[in-house]
């Protein structure tokens, strides 16, 4: 029988979605299938898992996903036997420590004796221990944000994405002790057969990554601006470039980074750049 790798992912929640899109941008259809434990991708040799994201590092750990799809800061926390072995670009947010607005405490030693609630003890403790602050530290599952309010905490351990929960409980961030993506972890001792079937997919992964930082960039420019506008784009190699019908004009194409975009787009405009079309890539292969 064919092995099938067996992929963790989260049945609902913030990682969901994500991860059922870029299973889909891989080529694996899970189909619609949220209402079941584990499905059998149509078109890859493997089956998903849907798990509460807690749980994934120990299935990995134990052998019963080899694969999972889960936040760094579940990983850590958890400190299960698994590598990481690629970061997936989504799910991306801090865990900080956030103390009330309005109170006087200003930096992380003036939190020595006190009390902080959170859902990582794991980590916050290792990173006060690192500072050498003894605090004592609250662990709840949930609603960690209503903490100092009631009078639970002083401070509190948190994630943290556009700050809204914070700014809405009079809370301040003090200090972010880290910083957190989803991730994909490994069995650390996976047979070769899957193995092969991981690698195959982190190569998919990392192409879907690729395309989405980039951008397909096509556009006019008269021929004696040519040098200045191909220095501007970086291009795979280096920018193609084409004469158009109407004399003295070229096509030049390239691919951009997301990140460098409009700065590009900008100086192009100012070397007489005309015509320019951004087009979304579908796939890269380098
Ligand atoms: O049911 P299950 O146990 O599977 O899910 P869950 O409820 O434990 O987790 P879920 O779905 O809330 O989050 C899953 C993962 O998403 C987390 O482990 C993180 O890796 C990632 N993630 C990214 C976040 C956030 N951003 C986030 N903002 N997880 C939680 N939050 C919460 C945070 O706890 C706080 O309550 O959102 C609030 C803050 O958000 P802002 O935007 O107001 O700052
Ligand atoms: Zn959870």
């Amino acid at each position: 029988m064919e092995k099938k790798i067996r992929i963790a992912i989260q049945k609902s929640g913030r990682l969901h979605d994500d991860s059922m899109k870029l299973l889909k941008e891989c080529g694996i259809d899970a189909g619609n299938s949220r209402n079941q434990l584990r499905v059998a991708a149509a078109n890859f040799p493997a089956e998903i898992f849907f798990l509460r994201d807690d749980d994934i590092p120990e299935y990995v750990q134990d052998g019963v996903a080899d694969i999972g799809f889960v936040g760094e800061n579940v990983v850590l926390e958890k400190n299960k036997d698994v590598s990481i072995v690629e970061k997936l670009g989504f799910g991306k947010c801090r865990l900080s420590i956030a103390v009330p607005a309005n109170k006087k405490i200003g930096s992380v030693s003036e939190l020595e004796g006190k009390k902080i609630a959170t859902s990582y003890p794991a980590i916050l403790s290792g990173y006060l221990e690192r500072l050498k602050i003894k605090a004592e530290i609250h662990t709840i599952s949930g609603s960690v944000e209503i903490a100092p309010k009631i009078g639970l905490a002083d401070a509190i351990c948190d994630l943290v994405s556009s700050g809204n929960t914070l700014f809405s409980n009079e809370l301040a961030e003090l200090e972010p002790i880290l910083q957190s993506e989803a991730v994909v972890i490994s069995n650390p001792q996976l047979p070769v057969a899957l193995q092969e079937i991981l690698d195959k997919l982190l190569f998919r992964i990392q192409s879907v990554k690729l395309s989405r930082n980039n951008k397909y960039v096509l556009l006019n420019a008269p021929n004696h601006r040519i040098k200045s506008i191909c220095a501007l784009l970086p291009g795979m190699r280096s920018p193609t470039v084409l004469p158009l019908a109407e004399p003295g004009w070229s096509s030049v194409h390239s691919v951009i980074n997301e990140a460098d975009f409009w700065n590009i787009i900008e100086q192009l405009k100012k070397e007489g750049a005309e015509g320019i079309l951004i087009i979304p890539i579908e796939k890269m292969i380098l």
